[in-house]
């Protein structure tokens, strides 16, 4: 039967409508992924030894190469003025911060799912000095490490790689999710995702994925047909929080879930995924860092659109998270 279901994180419901998926489809078909690109690609401004915009020439790295974005979306000198006066209908801030390009890895034929555990390592190596340069020493409120893999969701460029877009505010999302957190530690004492975790790996029938320290669940207000979140089984409020052994247990169980997304539908899964941890400042002990991954497809040809009702009203699934976590922890 159609009902809703509220997520604590954010304060948001969704519908679940599971009688509606035995409705035809006739709409669009995703597209399916081209073909295989080659090891390294000549045309690539990833790659290795080629040529970036603004005739920046890449080195011949190995392992995960940074840069600056040549077309950020902040920046670090934009006008640090006073606050304008309060105006009713154009409220304003100024936003400063900085944007990167991280390549996983020097070949342009890989995913992040297919890199050996120990170079997903070094991603998370990187992720973590990233995040102790550009937050941990105070420069920047916030800094969002992400993905967006898969022409589907936009991505430009096929070659293996992520982003990380830092600034001196904490965005909408982060916000929401730090007001949250921050009521439930108040009243009970505990971290909101730790509780949550618990109540996950007791009932058993959304986890996907699992280690000593980390463990991966459809959430039970997943909006997303094949969305996770993954969660650490240890008080991690944030990447500077993450050692050397949490590092090698989360390349494991990234592996394992990436891996499990491009089985499903046998193709490679396009997503966004990116990590939300404490941003700088106070209230840092009800976080805990986790990462969500936000998977459009429904089928493996079937992409599911949030338009009409979920633009106007709230989001609506027909596949039960249940269900959906069944398939990826069976895939
Ligand atoms: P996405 O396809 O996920 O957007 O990643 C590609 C990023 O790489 C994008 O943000 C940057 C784009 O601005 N880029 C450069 O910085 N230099 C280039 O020469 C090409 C792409
Ligand atoms: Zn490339």
């Amino acid at each position: 039967m159609p009902h809703r279901r509220h997520n604590p994180l954010t304060g948001d419901w969704v519908l679940v409508s599971p009688q509606r998926m035995a409705r035809p489809w006739h709409g669009e078909e995703a597209p399916r992924p081209r073909p295989p690109p080659p090891r390294h690609d000549p045309t690539c401004a990833l790659c290795p030894g080629n040529r970036r915009a603004a005739s920046i020439v890449n080195p011949d790295y190995d392992g995960v190469f940074v840069f600056d974005n040549d077309y950020p979306a902040l920046a670090a000198g934009a006008p640090n003025e006073p606050e304008p006066p309060p105006a009713p209908f154009t409220p304003n801030r100024p936003a400063r911060g900085v944007c990167r390009v991280l390549c996983f890895s020097p070949r342009h034929d890989v995913t992040l799912s297919q890199l050996p555990a120990a170079q997903i390592e070094t991603v998370i190596a990187v992720w973590r000095a990233q995040f102790a340069e550009l937050v941990g020493g105070g420069a920047y409120r916030w800094a969002q490490i992400f993905e967006n893999r898969g022409a589907m969701m936009g991505c430009s460029n096929a070659h293996p790689h992520g982003q990380i877009w830092a600034g001196d505010f904490v965005p909408n999302e982060l916000r929401r999710e730090a007001r949250t957190q921050l009521a439930h530690h108040r009243a009970r004492g505990r971290a909101l995702l730790d509780d949550y975790l618990a109540f996950e790996l007791q009932a058993g029938a959304r986890v996907v994925a699992q280690n000593d320290d980390w463990a991966a669940v459809v959430p039970y207000w997943a909006v997303w047909p094949f969305e996770t979140l993954l969660l650490p089984r240890r008080a991690v409020r944030d990447f500077a929080d993450v050692d050397d052994d949490l590092q090698a247990s989360l390349a494991a169980i990234l592996r394992d879930l990436l891996t499990k997304y491009d089985r499903l539908f046998a193709r490679p899964m396009p997503y966004s995924m990116g990590w939300h941890g404490a941003p700088g400042g106070a209230g840092k002990a009800a976080w805990r860092l986790h990462a969500h991954c936000y998977p459009p497809l429904l089928r493996d040809d079937t992409r599911k659109f949030m338009v009409g009702y979920e633009m106007l009203a709230e989001p609506q699934r027909d596949l039960t998270p249940e269900a959906a976590a069944a398939r990826l922890r069976d895939a």
